[in-house]
């Protein structure tokens, strides 16, 4: 028997392999207005830029010239592996001719990446980290970009791009992929976030979880506690608050998005607090913690510098690191009352 369009189309199955990420995004717009196509068409470049990064670490091994370090330090001071140049250039590529974005702004470039001939249409500015967790790389473990999606304000004819310096909320999307096992794009324009696996013999990122909510409390802290040392008492006695109680259990990857992405899943606390060496952390707002606060809040989570919500938070450069405590409300919330009572007995100290 021929089955009919009509059950053809209502098939469950197929309907899950065809949810691609470019005709959720415009499923989620509602729109077919300017702005939600281009933010659709955003998506589909920043979709294509993960797409050759994974397809470039999946053979990185086999190849020459894509492991190790260049030998040059970033702005931040840290070494560049040739990876990091790799994808920075990828998310230029993709955008240099899309007629989308006027300004990218990466962890790995001093000032912002100006594409003039694109203002006059698209006026918005892609933040992200093109290879986060990099010293993963040439150890064949999990690595991650990280995105995120402003909207440029005033015409930054001094080219300081001084508009970006506002807080999280001035988001339009953000997300991150995961090179994993799978390639993983996870993403939110502010209604929910929505995770999509690659399938590499279409070359689509296919939905796989819809609207995911978070668990309101979980068993996982992820923080490097080599840094044990260097921390506040308040972070050091919530620590040890963590080793005296049952139901508590460690991870860390060293790379942010897959440690993010198991709290986002599975609950818990990912925190990267202020240290002697960095007061103010390790994690940059713009390009890190700002786009990953923006998908734990929408998951029903909690983001915090330990004093304020993340988001609130306003940078006063562009490279600016923020202590950052993201996941589970019951978990971050926990952390933040080991800062709060180690404020209060300095003051009483005082
Ligand atoms: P990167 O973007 O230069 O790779 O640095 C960020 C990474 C995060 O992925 C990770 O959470 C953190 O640095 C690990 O730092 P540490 O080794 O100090 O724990
Ligand atoms: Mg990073």
């Amino acid at each position: 028997m021929v089955a009919s369009s009509a059950s053809f189309v209502e098939s469950p199955t197929l309907d899950r392999d065809c949810t691609t990420l470019s005709r959720h995004v415009l499923q989620q717009l509602q729109s077919f207005e300017a702005e939600a196509q281009d933010i659709s068409a955003i998506m589909n470049r920043i979709a294509l830029a993960g797409k050759l990064i994974a397809r470039r670490l999946s053979r990185a091994g086999l190849m020459e010239g894509v492991l190790g370090f260049t030998g040059e330090e970033n702005v931040q001071g840290e070494s560049v592996k040739k990876m990091d140049v790799y994808a920075n250039d990828v998310f230029i590529s993709v955008f240099k001719q899309s007629g989308l974005v006027c300004r990218l702004a990466s962890e790995e470039m001093e000032k912002p990446y100006y594409i003039p001939e694109n203002c006059p249409v698209g006026r918005y500015t892609l933040l992200y980290d093109p290879i986060d967790g990099s010293s993963n790389v040439d150890i064949n473990l999990n690595v991650g970009s990280i995105f995120s999606i402003r909207q440029q304000e005033g015409e930054d004819l001094n080219g300081e791009a001084e508009d970006l310096l506002q807080d999280g909320h001035k988001q339009l999307a953000a997300g991150y992929i995961l090179y994993g096992p799978s390639t993983m794009l996870v993403y939110s324009i502010g209604k929910g976030v929505h995770s999509f696996i690659l399938d590499p013999s279409l070359g689509e990122f296919i939905l796989a979880e819809e609207n995911i909510v978070m668990p309101s409390h979980g068993k996982i802290y992820s923080v490097n506690e080599g840094n044990f040392w260097q921390w506040e008492d308040s972070i050091r006695e919530y620590i040890r608050y963590m080793h005296r109680h049952d139901g508590y259990t460690a991870r860390y990857s060293g790379a942010l998005v897959g440690d993010l992405h198991r709290i986002l899943t599975q609950g818990g606390v990912f925190l990267y607090p202020g240290t002697q060496k960095k007061p103010e952390g390790k994690l940059r707002l713009l390009y890190e913690t700002a786009p990953l606060a923006w998908l734990i809040e929408q998951a029903g989570g909690k983001a915090s510098t330990g004093t304020q919500p993340l988001l609130d938070f306003v940078p006063t450069m562009l490279h600016q690191r923020t202590p950052a405590i993201l996941g589970s409300t019951e978990d971050v919330e926990l952390v933040e009352s080991f800062i709060r009572e180690g404020l209060r007995q300095v003051v009483q100290t005082v």
